[in-house]
């Protein structure tokens, strides 16, 4: 029986991933900072009895050590981060630590135990940042316009390095969004989801949000947790774009998971005054806050991840206006449930 453990465990991508690797055999290891066992996200995938919850912080080194040596994983998927780029620029040094050097902790921690384990590095398109080509794939030149961004480009080369110095087994997961019902409220589809099957009960009156233009290539998470598993499988480690070549703007997703809400939803004015409106009432149920607005912005992602299809055989299906509908389902249902 193989041994997973992973980082960031009582996270969306972390709970994906841990069902994955029980359905697959694996004996599941989650890390977590509070080492607290309950999880709604694992509740929620029926697992939360199944995976066996360590201590373990990112920002501590000794600790990280113990846990590989007691646990001696095949593998180690680092999935732990400050990952809201928002919050990373109002907390750019905890954000570094954690995300930039708590990938140097783990590498060290590898050698230093003498582990075999292969490892999976969470990078993300937000390292692409102000873009450079279009699409953006593996060979795409970085450019990040975040705290988070630039924490995260820090992890990603601190993988290739540890690969060529020491001959560690490690793949960076280049991953552009990944969303699904399991994700965090603080980010904008969830935000808006929930905000939807909310107002639906008269729970709230409207949902507030920043840039309505940026665009976004939005995957669903289940897929994406599966290439993370493919790449640690192959015979060599390397690095890969995971991404549906699909982009559109927030404003775009807003009107998918209205739309399947039940919505006509008719936008009205420019810039902060833009609001959304119910054609049918005439009620505003968008508006513009600026707090939601961040000092350097990424415009737009789309993602080429041909060398996913080819060397991992991995394609994506659920694509930006089906993922819509499928969290706008589940929010609506747990509102139901008062969840
Ligand atoms: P998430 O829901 O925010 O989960 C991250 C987890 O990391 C949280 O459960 C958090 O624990 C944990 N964590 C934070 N600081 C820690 C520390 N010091 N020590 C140990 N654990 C810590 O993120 P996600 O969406 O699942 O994403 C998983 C990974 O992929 C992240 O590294 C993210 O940056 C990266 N990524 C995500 C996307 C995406 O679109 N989802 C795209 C590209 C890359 P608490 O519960 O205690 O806060
Ligand atoms: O949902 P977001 O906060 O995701 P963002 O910043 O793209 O980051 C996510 O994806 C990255 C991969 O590219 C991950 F690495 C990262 O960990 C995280 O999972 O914002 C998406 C877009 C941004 O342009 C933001 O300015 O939506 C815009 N937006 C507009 N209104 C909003 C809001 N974002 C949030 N969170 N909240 C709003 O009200």
């Amino acid at each position: 029986m193989k041994r997973a453990l992973i980082t960031g465990i009582r996270g969306q991508d972390g709970a994906y991933l841990a069902r994955l690797l029980l359905e697959k055999g694996y004996e599941v290891y989650g890390a977590d900072r509070s080492g607290d066992t309950g999880s709604w996200r694992l509740k929620e995938l029926g697992i939360e009895g199944d995976v066996r919850i360590r201590y373990m912080d990112l920002l501590e080194l000794t600790n990280i050590m113990r846990e590989i040596e007691k646990i001696r994983p095949d593998e180690i998927y680092n999935l732990a981060a400050q990952s809201f780029v928002q919050a990373s620029f109002e907390q750019p040094i905890l954000t570094s630590d954690i995300d930039a050097m708590g990938v140097v902790r783990l590498f060290e921690a590898i050698r230093a135990t003498k582990s075999g384990a292969r490892f999976y590095q969470a990078s993300t398109s937000e390292m692409f940042g102000k873009i450079q080509t279009v699409p953006q794939n593996e060979r795409t030149p970085f450019y990040p316009r975040s705290p988070y961004g630039v924490a995260k480009l820090f992890g990603h080369w601190t993988t290739v390095n540890y690969r060529e110095s020491y001959g560690i087994f490690a793949c960076s997961g280049i991953l552009f969004n990944h969303e699904s019902p399991l994700r965090g409220t603080e980010f904008v589809t969830r935000k808006v989801t929930r905000g939807i099957a909310r107002l639906r009960c008269g729970l709230q009156d409207k949902i507030a949000v920043g840039n309505l233009d940026s665009r976004r290539d939005w995957g669903y998470a289940p897929e994406y947790v599966e290439a993370m598993w493919r790449m640690l499988q192959k015979d060599g480690p390397d690095d890969y774009v995971i991404a549906t070549n699909e982009s559109h703007t927030v404003r775009e997703f807003i009107e998918f998971a209205f739309r399947y809400a039940g919505f006509d939803l008719l936008w009205d004015g420019k810039g902060l005054e833009e609001k959304g409106i119910d054609r049918k009432t005439g009620k505003t149920i968008v508006e513009i806050a600026s707090e939601f607005l961040r000092p350097a912005e990424v415009d737009m992602l789309i993602g080429d991840y041909s060398k996913a299809r080819e060397k991992l055989g991995w394609e994506p299906k659920v694509k930006c206006e089906e993922l819509a509908k499928i969290m706008v389902e589940a929010d609506i249902r747990r509102v139901g449930k008062r969840l």
